[in-house]
């Protein structure tokens, strides 16, 4: 994630060789992980998809010419369009689009030409809670406090000294950033239910169950504002709602929390003093924890609205620190936009009436867009760098949706699980292989307004015959007469750009021009003219709203929740754990697991106990159990976890394969098949419930030992 910067070794015929970190890059300062390192195994794995290919009536795959491929595509596009309109073509970003600056904006612009609303991306089954609260609390328009002078840190369910991603951390060589933080006498307070490497660092830890955060971040507040620890004079000018929110959270005491979460209540307050009174500057944040556990946009409301009543965010004349390169600017200024509730008006899905986050259609519902008969069911689907099958949760109906599906394009360089099931294999050029530019979107998660342009480097594997992605959607825009607008710029369709013209158009708005960019081998910190918060515009009276109708109606709804450890309903059935995800470093989601050395170092996706759970059940380190939830069963091989709260088992996603032709030895096995997206859908997102989990554990080798048990007694 964070594009380390690296020294690449090649051989005679260009191809990379090795490897290392970049000492002397400007951000990673010599960092780099496992996956970065491996490149070289990654680029000639046998696995990777080396010319477009066509699935043909056997399911086996014959080459295809580029030219063809994109031929047969437009054409079966062209004549869905024509019969069932624009709404019939839809598509989804992963991972692998988010990665690649030149082609990243070309599917919504694609869909848009089109005229189809079906766009989807990762961000729906990830952190769109931050856009839902942005538009039920509205937000500050300047930034939050820098880490470089923040004073405190407190991070719900992340993890950035292993997933290397958090927009409120730096995530370049995040481990050396942490010990600086710290050396300087910032403090950190860690709410994850493992004691996780980022919480080793951590002045307070609250270890809480899964699922608790909106009764800790609420019981946090009652805290602060019970002892006026809050920021009265922000308050007073920018908060329109504080004394609902004062009403609304008053049930949740320092006992009640602390019962329900399994934390102790003399934590909870020394974290909400070390926040609110020992620290003035730096705030709240979430990760994934608690945005895949049920109430999670009331989660991240709450986490946020901790940030809204201590006034943590910069004020008129501060600089901003990193004001970007790429992206336009915008205007800073001391002021709240108030809530716009965006999803209220406007195209509504078919399945489940939700609105649209940005241009996003809700991914908790694409399989159902796909399955659900009628005029605007999507019967022509791409995706981009995602390997769906495994990744959007209920790989059950994800995999009944992609069969009802008239054509599957898949923009992939592996021969992955997605790929299987693909109609066209569309593979790419990999990030050596083209130019690129840093990520516009991630921006914000540097430091400072640092920008680099890579050139390619490396020459495709031998024999190959691979394009840029953007190409794709060029050409098949081109065939079928779409005028693409490409990152809000027209393009030209008479004549086909060039990855360079591309990146020069995501570049329009550097403060140096794009020739600048390609001059600097290192890159560069591009400040521009020094950027300052500005005073509230005229006549401006944007207010927060922190206790909306819909977010108290919720907390009350916490508030009847009776379920009690080890005994938890769902669907009618009671389970002892609560299931949770978490990142490991060896893989990237899906990706990377047909690395041998990844291999090697984790074989499968293991499912982490604490020692006193494993020990409960008899079962020690590489024993098989099976993990049954309301939704389905998966296999696992156990491994302790000291770090783990007793109750919770952990496994990280991504793993697994076709059902039917699977085994947890070779493929691991996929969490997302506990997981139902017909029931459990959060509210305005469709978020599903993806944490906290209610599972059952079942010893396989126990049941083994009492059938033996059972045969020898009769
Ligand atoms: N190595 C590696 N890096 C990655 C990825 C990867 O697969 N591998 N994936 C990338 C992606 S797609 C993303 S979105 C980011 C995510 O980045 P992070 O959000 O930092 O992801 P995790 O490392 O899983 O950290 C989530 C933490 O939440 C905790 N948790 C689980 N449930 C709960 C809960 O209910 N409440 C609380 N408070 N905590 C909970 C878990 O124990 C875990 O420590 O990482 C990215 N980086
Ligand atoms: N149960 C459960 N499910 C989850 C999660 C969870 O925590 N639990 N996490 C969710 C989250 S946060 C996310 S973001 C999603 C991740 O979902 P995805 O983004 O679909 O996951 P990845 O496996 O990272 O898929 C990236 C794909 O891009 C390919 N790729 C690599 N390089 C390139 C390239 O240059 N171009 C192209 N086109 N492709 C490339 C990789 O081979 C890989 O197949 O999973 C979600 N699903
Ligand atoms: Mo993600």
């Amino acid at each position: 994630m964070p594009f380390c910067g690296t020294r690449v070794t090649l051989d005679d015929e260009d191809h990379v060789v090795q490897v290392r970190g970049d000492r002397d890059d400007l951000m990673t300062t010599g960092y780099a992980c496992i996956k970065g390192l491996e490149a070289s195994a990654a680029y000639y794995a046998p696995d990777r998809v080396l010319r477009p290919l066509k699935r043909q009536p056997d399911g086996s795959f014959a080459p295809i010419a580029w030219e063809t491929a994109l031929d047969e595509i437009a054409a079966t596009i062209r004549a869905t369009v024509a019969q069932y309109g624009g709404e019939s073509i839809g598509g989804f970003r992963g991972t692998g689009a988010f990665l690649n600056a030149s082609a990243t904006s070309m599917l919504p612009a694609f869909l848009t030409a089109i005229g189809s609303h079906k766009h989807f991306t990762t961000y729906t089954i990830d952190q769109s809670a931050k856009s839902v609260t942005a538009g039920r609390m509205g937000f500050w328009n300047a930034p939050r406090h820098p880490l470089r002078d923040s004073d405190v840190r407190m991070m719900f369910g992340a993890n950035p000294l292993v997933s290397l991603t958090n927009s409120y951390f730096d995530m370049t060589n995040p481990t050396k950033r942490m010990k600086e933080a710290r050396a300087r006498g910032m403090k950190l307070i860690v709410i994850d239910p493992r004691r996780t490497e980022t919480a080793a660092f951590a002045d307070i830890f609250l270890q809480p169950y899964p699922g608790e955060d909106p009764t800790i971040a609420a019981g946090l507040i009652r805290i602060i504002l019970h002892e006026g620890w809050e920021d009265a004079a922000f308050c007073r000018d920018h908060v329109a709602d504080l004394e609902i929110l004062r009403t609304a959270v008053d049930p949740f005491t320092p006992d009640y929390v602390a019962t329900r979460a399994g934390i102790d209540p003399a934590d909870l307050r020394a974290a909400a003093r070390l926040f609110a009174v020992e620290c003035q500057r730096g705030g709240a944040y979430a990760g994934t924890g608690p945005s895949m556990a049920p109430h999670s946009n009331l989660s991240d409301h709450l986490i946020e609205a901790l940030n809204v009543i201590c006034g943590r965010y910069q004020r008129e004349g501060e600089r901003v620190v990193n004001p970007g390169v790429l992206r336009a600017r915008g205007d800073p200024r001391a002021q709240v936009i108030p809530a716009g509730r965006s999803w209220e008006q406007g195209f509504k899905s078919r399945v489940g009436g939700y609105g649209m986050l940005g241009d996003e259609m809700m991914g908790g519902i694409m399989a159902d867009e796909i399955l659900a008969p009628g005029a605007d069911q999507v019967r022509c689907f791409i995706s981009h760098g995602s390997n769906l099958v495994n990744v959007i949760p209920d790989q059950q109906k994800m995999l009944r949706a992609i069969e009802t599906l008239d054509l599957l394009v898949n923009i992939e360089p592996f021969m992955n699980e997605t790929s299987r099931l693909a109609h066209y294999i569309l593979p790419p050029k990999m990030g050596y292989e083209r130019e690129d530019l840093t990520m516009f979107l991630y921006e914000s998660l540097y430091a400072e307004p640092y920008a680099r342009y890579t050139p390619a480097i490396a020459a495709p594997p031998a024999g190959s015959d691979l394009i840029d992605e953007w190409e794709i959607y060029w050409g098949l825009a081109k065939r079928l007469g779409l005028d693409l607008v490409y990152d809000g710029v027209p393009l030209d369709m008479a004549t086909k750009p060039t990855t360079d013209r591309l990146l020069a158009i995501v570049a329009r708005h550097a403060p140096v021009p794009f020739a600048q960019l390609k001059a600097d081998e290192m890159g560069g910190i591009y400040e521009g003219t020094p950027q300052y918060v500005g005073p509230a515009s005229d006549g401006h009276s944007g207010r927060f709203t922190v206790a909306p109708d819909d977010i108290v109606a919720e907390l009350r709804q916490i508030l009847d929740e009776r379920d009690s450890h080890g005994a938890y309903h769902s669907h009618g059935a009671i389970f002892s754990h609560r299931l949770t995800s978490r990142r490991i470093r060896d893989v990237q989601n899906s990706a990377h697991r047909n690395i041998p050395a990844i291999r090697k170092r984790m074989p499968y996706n293991f499912a982490y106990l604490n020692p006193a759970d494993l020990a409960a059940m008899d079962l020690v380190n590489g024993d098989r159990i099976e993990i049954s939830s309301d939704a389905g069963m998966i296999p696992a091989a156990v491994e302790a976890d000291a770090g783990v709260k007793p109750g919770v088992i952990q496994m990280t996603h991504g793993w697994g394969g076709l059902p039917g032709d699977t085994s947890y030895d070779r493929d691991g096995a996929n969490t997302g098949l506990l997981i139902s997206t017909d029931r459990n859908l959060e509210p305005i997102n469709a978020m599903p419930r993806m944490s906290a989990v209610p599972v059952n554990i079942r010893p396989v080798r126990a049941r083994v030992a009492e059938e033996t048990d059972h045969a020898g007694g009769s």
